[in-house]
């Protein structure tokens, strides 16, 4: 019903502005045109509006700096974090520059060179100098922006792992929550398959497969400072993205097939807490939730979805606690293997 009431009124929308259209071309033909002749008048009100709006443009651009400056992410917690940031900050000083360039020019000269009564705009039909200049800045910019992209990628994507073998640890997606199995001290994954699923087996783990016998399931990620950790991701129904923003990382987890991420933690969660952008972003959240009545909220590192997979997809996050090796060490002992449910 709804929708047939909101399909009336866009018909009659359209009719009354064809009406208006009509009368607007009927007045024009009584006037002989005149009234679209543009005036001095309108001119100067039509240059001075652009010029106020690029104005208050630039002005909201540098009020949302300030604003919102400090909600950025707090220092990378992983190895090669360091290098996506450098990428991301040098592309993005590139874009602003460009940005706060041009943008000024563009709304003054519109200002500047509005019709005036009496001027005439200077035919100008090329120069190849000019041309040549705003082909090849641009070009080159783009090009090592470009390789450099590639090359940061190809580093994010193909860890060496010459001198230290990757921890392999699975991260199961499903609406709507994660769980990690690790591969235990074999460091290799049980074979698994969604076919497999049974009352608690529900990561469907055969547990006929030697490999499983050591591993362990868990709500919250553990991870040792300085280690490499292979993630492979699963998904039981649909695409959903494992998301650690702190440790620049993401990837698809992608129903039937596995998906790979590997990474080094670098900053344990006790470092992070005591990091003095980290504690002042504590305190102004723990500011606005003690106003509202909420408990205080302590800096963890987390493991988010990034793809919206349906109603409780904001809810989809797992803990991950960076710890020392030993502590890892003692947390590992505490766990209880799945051949042993
Ligand atoms: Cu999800």
């Amino acid at each position: 019903m709804t929708g047939l009431l909101i399909a009336v009124v866009a018909v009659l929308a359209i009719l009354v502005v064809l009406q208006v259209m009509k009368v607007t071309g009927l007045s024009s033909d009584l006037q002989d045109g005149k009234d679209n002749e543009v005036s001095t008048k309108d001119n100067n009100t039509q240059g001075t509006l652009l010029l106020l709006f690029g104005i208050a443009f630039m002005v909201s651009f540098v009020w949302m700096i300030v604003a919102w400056g400090d909600v950025i992410l707090p220092k990378p917690a992983s190895e090669h974090g360091v290098q996506y940031d450098s990428l991301m900050w040098i592309s993005m000083g590139l874009i602003i520059l460009v940005f706060v360039l041009v943008n000024p020019v563009l709304f003054y000269f519109a200002f500047k060179y509005r019709g005036l009564k009496g001027t005439k705009a200077t035919y100008y039909e090329h120069n190849n100098k000019l041309e040549l200049i705003w082909t090849s800045v641009p070009a080159v910019v783009l090009a090592v922006l470009i390789i450099y992209g590639l090359t940061t990628w190809s580093n994010v994507m193909n860890p060496d792992n010459t001198d230290q073998e990757p921890m392999v640890v699975e991260l199961y997606a499903q609406q709507f929550n994660w769980t990690a199995r690790y591969s235990g001290e074999d460091n290799t994954l049980g074979y698994a398959n969604v076919a497999l699923i049974e009352g608690a087996n529900f990561l469907g783990v055969d547990m006929n497969d030697d490999n499983a016998k050591d591993d362990f399931i868990v709500k919250e990620l553990y991870l040792p400072k300085g280690k490499p950790v292979k993630f492979k991701f699963r998904s039981q129904d649909i695409i959903h993205s494992a998301y650690m923003p702190h440790f620049r990382a993401q990837m698809n987890c992608v129903p039937g097939m596995v998906t790979e991420f590997q990474f080094t933690p670098t900053i344990t969660t006790d470092e992070m807490r005591a990091d003095k952008y980290v504690m002042k972003q504590v305190t102004n959240v723990n500011d606005i939730r003690i106003e509202e009545g909420n408990d205080p909220w302590e800096f963890d590192y987390v493991l988010l979805c990034n793809k919206i997979c349906g109603a409780a997809h904001y809810n989809m996050q797992m803990p991950i606690k960076v710890v020392e090796q030993a502590e890892y060490d003692k947390w590992v002992a505490e766990q209880q293997l799945l051949a042993q449910n």
